[in-house]
Formats: structure tokens, sequence, C-alpha cells
């Protein structure tokens, strides 16, 4: 049989990129760019050139496995995993009520079909649980909490194709594909912005892949960021630099904000971050002074403490200087396959009380739900604590909690109490060596796709999305493999739901909160397939999805355009700049001791071109000769310490201590270690970290330093020590 070649979406990160693969006797055997591709142009990462291989690794799971009392896995039928996981699960509802029942979403729930998720929510809600969590809440979760607190433009902001400056924080979309630049192939998006004169302006304690391109970059000592963004809208205020005329007509709150402000003098605020005060001055002039473009912050900053007043600021920047698209504006990017958007000029006031303190409570720390979703961060604990309420079975979905929770230990201590853990995987994970039951599932590649998902980025927050309208549809590409026993994940939720007797429903996504259409109610006695889920998902979009089959390798729908409409006569809705919470917490606000002897340096987060989190750790092809991930130091810093490349260390924080493997890079600031998170195991395995890598996620500690609202730990910015160990 002769090589097919077939148009679909990558679906190993977020990006959705069109790609083309090429299947020899039903095995998929390369995945290379799209050149074609109207909005990605042939871009097709090392993960995505990879996309492949995690299909058919050696470590992909063939068959679901059930747990042994020794530890060790036994093969079990799909079917049979499902009778004993429904029946487990009825006697604990049964017993100790739904709240028993919790669910975690990781990054691959969300990346690989929207039906996955959508049917995990019903059926949820179908045993009446209102317990799902997701990584949302150990990732940026201060963007929606804070959105809350300060209401919302009922348009997007400035887009990138318009925009004359972007200042990001701690984000480096060049790698992440997220974040300020569009994710669809954002290094052509950013030589063309620079080549028509974007002012790019990066704030990051390492010079960045996105740093280095920038015209002006401040080497920030981490953690400061607070501080920064209120010196810069004090410079924005005093210098009377914003937008007088959008705020006097939209925003509340200027005087108690300029109040709050006045205190972060930027002489000050520069020396005290390490960097010169003609760089912070000149970063808020050239960011206020332009007439379009965005303030974006990533997950440095978010992770290093503060992730709602961080991003209260971020909005404030961009609302002062008027930064949201005006009546009559072109939406350059409204949904396709989710519900028509529908864009106004006007403001959504405030909604504090659905930031946080609504919906479940958590038994631990005072916290509850908030406007991100359910802290993550405190899921452990929720298992761990016993009292009514305790949950005692965990479905965990795309994400991998042993790697990527923060409190590695006490993650471990969690899963040793559950009395039922399911962890739904297509690899042998950190999760999946640990788990109860876990369900094999099919690989994207072998399912059908759309990329309802990536509509999904720019409503998620200011400086995310692309340019242009765009949707793709796959079928599924090949088979799974011969001789396994594979499900599509939702499959899994429909098993159980028609073992426990439930009515699951597929509600049409909608961004922006209006869905005109009714959810369907599924047959719970014919199994649906995965093509009529789509069609009940993407029912009533502004295109339709037999439209968007049509056209294999995606394409761009600017028809019909949609315009953003005026302010409603009546309307009064304003925003808020000066929340009495966010102006307290900023009074309260103190910059983070500087090392101390114990601790001299503090780790930063970051990600790394060939993987996404834990995906792809295990995949020859994307680790070039690296399996592990190596804590990078400044150069000098490595000299004072007597450490070289390939050098064993032992990374001391407060709360726990990893093993890693020291490298060099010259990028990053004197002070700061850099390494990527969700490698590693658990600390049993620690002595094989040359192999396995090393997890950051064990230094933080959940219950000694974290947010209040969303109880999201540091996750960055953590003080540490190194220590020499003997080289093996
Ligand atoms: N210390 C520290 N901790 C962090 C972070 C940090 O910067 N530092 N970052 C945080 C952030 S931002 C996030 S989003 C979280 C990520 O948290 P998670 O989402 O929990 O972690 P991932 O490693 O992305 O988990 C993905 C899982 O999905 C599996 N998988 C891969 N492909 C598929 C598929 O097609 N279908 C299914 N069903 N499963 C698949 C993988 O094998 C893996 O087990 O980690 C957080 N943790
Ligand atoms: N290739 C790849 N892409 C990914 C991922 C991946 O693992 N690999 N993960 C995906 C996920 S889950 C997410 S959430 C996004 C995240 O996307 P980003 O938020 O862009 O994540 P990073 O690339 O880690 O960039 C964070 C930056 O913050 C800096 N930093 C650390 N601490 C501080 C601080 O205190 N202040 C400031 N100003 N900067 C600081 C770091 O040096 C780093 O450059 O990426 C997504 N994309
Ligand atoms: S950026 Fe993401 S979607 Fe695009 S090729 Fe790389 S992994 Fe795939
Ligand atoms: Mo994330």
């Amino acid at each position: 049989m002769s090589i097919t070649r077939h148009h679909t979406i990558c679906r190993a990160c977020h990006a959705g990129c069109g790609v083309i693969v090429d299947v020899d006797n039903g095995k998929p055997v390369t995945v290379s760019g799209d050149p074609d591709n109207p909005l990605y142009k042939g871009f097709c990462c090392i993960k995505g050139q990879n996309f492949h291989a995690t299909r058919n690794s050696p470590e992909r799971l063939l068959c679901s496995q059930k747990r042994r009392s020794d530890g060790s896995y036994q093969d079990i039928p799909v079917a049979q995993a499902m009778d004993e996981i429904a029946a487990k699960l009825q006697a604990l509802i049964a017993e100790h009520g739904p709240r028993s029942v919790a669910s975690y979403s990781g990054t691959m729930a969300a990346n690989s079909s929207a039906i996955n998720s959508a049917l995990l929510s019903s059926w949820l809600k179908a045993i009446g649980s209102r317990m799902g969590f997701n990584s949302n809440t150990i990732d940026q979760p201060g963007k929606m909490v804070a959105q809350a607190f300060h209401g919302k433009w009922m348009a997007p902001a400035n887009n990138f194709s318009e925009a004359q400056v972007l200042l990001l924080i701690g984000v480096n979309p060049l790698i992440a594909m997220s974040g300020g630049v569009p994710h669809t192939n954002p290094g052509r998006h950013l030589t063309d912005a620079l080549t028509r004169g974007l002012k790019l302006i990066v704030i990051d304690p390492r010079r960045s892949e996105t740093a280095r391109r920038a015209k002006l970059f401040l080497q920030v000592k981490p953690g400061h960021d607070v501080a920064l963004l209120a010196a810069m809208l004090n410079i924005i205020i005093t210098e009377e630099l914003y937008d007088q005329g959008f705020v006097a007509a939209n925003v509340d709150g200027l005087d108690a904000l300029r109040a709050a402000v006045t205190g972060f003098a930027p002489a000050d605020v520069a020396q005290q971050a390490g960097v010169a005060a003609d760089d912070l001055i000149g970063a808020a002039r050239t960011f206020a002074t332009a007439s379009k473009g965005v303030v974006t912050a990533g997950t440095g900053p978010n992770m290093a403490g503060n992730t709602t007043l961080l991003e209260y600021l971020v909005l404030c920047m961009n609302t002062l200087c008027g930064r949201w698209q005006r009546a009559g504006e072109k939406v350059f990017e409204p949904a396709s396959l989710g519900q028509p958007t529908l864009a106004k000029a006007q403001a959504l006031p405030p909604y504090p009380e659905f930031a946080y303190g609504f919906g479940e409570n958590i038994r631990v720390r005072g916290l509850s739900n908030t406007a991100a979703g359910m802290p993550t961060a405190a899921l452990a604990d929720e298992i761990i604590t016993p009292g009514e309420g305790q949950v005692r079975a965990l479905i965990s979905h795309g994400g991998n909690p042993l790697s990527a929770w923060p409190d590695q230990l006490k993650t471990q201590q969690a899963f040793d109490t559950l009395e039922l853990s399911v962890q739904i995987d297509v690899a042998k994970s950190a999760t999946a060596q640990r788990a109860d039951y876990v369900i094999a599932v099919k690989h994207p590649l072998e399912c059908p796709g759309t990329t309802l998902a990536q509509e999904y980025l720019s409503e998620y927050a200011v400086g995310f999305g692309t340019t242009e309208a765009y949707a793709q549809y796959t079928p599924a590409i090949v088979e799974a493999p011969p001789g396994s026993e594979l499900i599509e994940d939702w499959e899994f939720f429909y098993g159980l739901a028609q073992r426990m007797g439930l009515q699951l429903t597929m509600k049409p996504i909608s961004f922006s909160g209006v869905v005109r259409v009714p959810g369907h109610q599924l047959d719970m006695q014919n199994k649906p397939d995965s093509e009529h889920l789509l069609d009940l998902l993407t029912h009533g979009s502004r295109i339709a999805l037999s439209e968007v089959r049509k056209h294999k390798g995606g394409a761009t729908y600017p028809d019909p355009t949609v315009f953003v409409a005026d302010k409603d006569p009546q309307w009064t809705g304003r925003l808020d700049v000066g929340n009495t919470q966010m102006m307290a917490d900023l009074a309260d606000w103190e910059a983070d001791a500087d090392s101390n002897e114990q601790y001299p340096l503090k780790l930063l987060c970051r990600r790394q071109m060939n993987v996404l989190n834990s995906t792809g750790i295990n995949i020859e092809g994307q680790l070039r000769g690296k399996p592990y991930n190596p804590a990078y130091l400044n150069p000098d810093d490595a000299q004072k310490l007597a450490v070289s490349t390939g050098d064993r260390i032992q990374l001391v924080g407060e709360h726990a201590s990893i093993p890693a493997i020291v490298d060099i890079d010259y990028n990053l600031r004197p002070g700061t270690v850099s390494m990527t998170h969700c490698w590693g195991n658990v600390p049993e395995l620690d002595e094989r970290c040359a192999e396995l890598g090393s997890n950051t996620g064990r230094l933080s500690s959940v219950e000694n330093d974290y947010e209040k609202y969303t109880g999201m730990p540091r996750m960055s910015n953590i003080p540490v020590r190194i220590e020499r160990l003997a080289n093996e």
C-alpha cells in the first residue's frame, strides 16, 4: 500500500496548527506543517513533528489497566473497568453523597476534543457533584478573578494585527504559543509586526526567546511585577497619558487608583526591582502613548504569589489606556464554531460576588469556588482531610496530578488516601503509575476533532487569540493500533452514565455566555457517535460544521463580518479600576525579601519548546538527547557555586528538596535558577533524575504561601539554595 497524505489538526498543544500527516499502512509516519494553511502557513513545531510518535510510542497505553494490591498493573477490558468503577462510585455516593466524587481536567482535556470535557461536565452535573476542578487554578487564575472585580468590556481588546505596542510581562509566546502574540505561528506574526513597527517591551528575569526581539527589555528581579505595574500606572496617571475620553465615559475608580499607586515612585520601584528607572518610565510612556496595543502577563508573574492583584493591575493599564474595541470596529476573531459573538462597546460592570466565595466551599483554608473554577491547589487537602464531604474518588482526565499539582508530597498522600482513583490517559504518566484504574483512550489522530478549543483562547484573556476567524475539522486519520482496546474519552463518561442510570446532555459552546439553542438530551440506550456529538456541540454556530467539514485544510471565515455594536442607549455599566479589595491588597503589598544566605537563589518557571508540561517527556524524538529538565543557572552563579553543566545538585527549598542536573543559561538574571515543571516522578524515583527529570512542583507548599482568593501557592520565584551532589 502506498503512503496517503491527510490534513489534520495537531492537538499536541492548545495552538491547533493545521498540519499534514503521512500514513503508511494505517500507521502515521510523519507530521509536517501545511504550507497552504491560510493562517498557520506551514508552521509545525517539534512537538507537532512528533505528534504521530506519541501515537506510535512503545509506551502508549493500548488497554485499560487495574492496579493490583502489590502496585503492579493488569490489563482489564474497558467494559469491566467501567462496571467496577460505576459500582464503586454508586456505593460512595450512596454512603457519602455526591461531594465525595471529584474530577480534575488537565491541559489535554482541553486540547483533545471539546466533546470530552462537555460530557465530563454533564456527567458530574448528573451525579450532583460540584467538585469539578481543572488546571486553570494552578495556572493564571487571577485573570478571571480580577475580571470579576474590574468588569468586562463587552467587545474584544485591540487586536494584535493593529497593535503599535505590546507589553509582555513574564510571558514567552515564541515558545509557549500563548499570550501577547497569536498562537497561529507566533514567529511569523511577530516578525511581520516588528517589520511594520510594533514596539515590543518585555519584562522578565530571563532574556527569553521573545525578549531577544524586544525594543525595550527590562531584566527584572522576579516577584516585583505588582510594583512595576503600580509604578507604570502612577506615571500614566500623573502625566495624564491615559485615554481621558474613554475613562470619563466608561470607567469608575480613577481617584482610588491614583491614591493607591502614588506610593509607588518609579525610581524606588525600579531600584528595588533591579532595573533602570529610565527604562521603567520609558516602558510606561511608550505603552500609554501608542494608540493601540495591550499589556499581557504570563505564568511567571502569576505564579509569583499575587495572581489576582497582578492581573487586576494589568486590566487597569489596558482600561486606562482605552485598549478596548469601540463601536463600529471590526471584530477580528468572531467565534466560528462557537455560538455567534455579540460585541458591544459597553462595560459589563464588576461582579465581585462571583469573584470568589460563591458556589461550593472548600473545607480548608477558607477557600471556595472562584471565577477561575474550583481551587485545584486545595484538592489534595479535600482528599486527605477527614469529615463530612471528604473527597473519596477522583477522576483525572487529560491531566497529570502527580507531576503538575503544586506540593507533590501532599498529592502523593492524597492518592494514598483516595478510595478510588481513575486516570484517563494515553501514556503511563506518573499519575497512571499510581491510579487504581487507568482508562486507555484513543490518540487524537484516532479521533475526529475541531478547532473549537482554539476559539476559546480569544475569550480567555486580553492578548490571547489570533487575527482572523478560522476553523478546521478533521476526521480520525488512523485507526487505533491493532490489538488495542481503546475508547474516546467521552465514551468513558457515557459508559459510566449508562451504568449509573444517568441522563447526559450536550450543550453548544458559547464563549460570551449567550446560548440561543437548548441543550440536547443524549440517547442513553443507543450510543451516539463522535460526529453526532460534534454536530450537537456546534449547533447554532456562526459557521455550520457541515461547511467547515468541506475545507479539509482549514479555512478563514471572515463573512459575515461582525462589528462592535453601539452602546445600548440606557446602558450605565462601568468598569472599575479602584476596587476596594484590590486597592487594600495593593496597600498591603510588600516586595519579597531579596535572597538571603540560607536561600540565595529564586527558582523561576519556564517552558521548553519540545514538550508540553509532561506530555512528550517520554518521546525520544522530542528530547534532543536530554531526557530531563535541567536546572539552568547564569554562568556567574554556576562559577560561584563551583558547578557546571551536567553536575548533579540538590535544590533545597523551605518546603522540600529535589535533585537536578545543572545547565548554563547566559540569558538568566544572576540570582535565579530556571526550570520547567511536570518532569520527574515521585521521590522514590529521585535517583533516576538523569532519565526522568526533576519535579519542581514538590518545592511549592499549598498551605504556607498561597493567594487568598484562588488558593494558588507560589509556583515561581521560590527561594532555594543549591547543594552539590556527587556525580554518578
Ligand atoms: N511547579 C510548577 N507546576 C506547574 C506549572 C509550573 O509552571 N510550575 N505549570 C502549571 C500549569 S500552567 C498547568 S496548565 C499545569 C498542567 O497540569 P496538567 O494538565 O495536569 O499536566 P499535563 O502534564 O499537561 O498533563 C497532561 C496529561 O495528559 C496526558 N495526555 C497526553 N495526550 C493525551 C490525549 O490525547 N488524551 C488524554 N486523555 N490524555 C493525554 C499526558 O500523558 C498527561 O498525563 O501544571 C501546572 N504546574
Ligand atoms: N512548548 C510549550 N508550550 C507551552 C507549554 C509547554 O509546556 N511547552 N505549556 C502551556 C501552558 S500549560 C501554559 S499555561 C502556557 C504558559 O505560557 P507562558 O506564561 O508564556 O510560560 P513561560 O514560557 O514559562 O514563560 C513564563 C516567563 O515568566 C518568566 N518569569 C518567571 N518568574 C517571573 C516573575 O516573577 N516576573 C516576571 N516578569 N517574569 C517571570 C520566566 O522567565 C518565563 O520567561 O504555555 C503553554 N505552552
Ligand atoms: S504549536 Fe502546538 S499545535 Fe502547533 S505543531 Fe506545535 S504542538 Fe502542534
Ligand atoms: Mo498552563
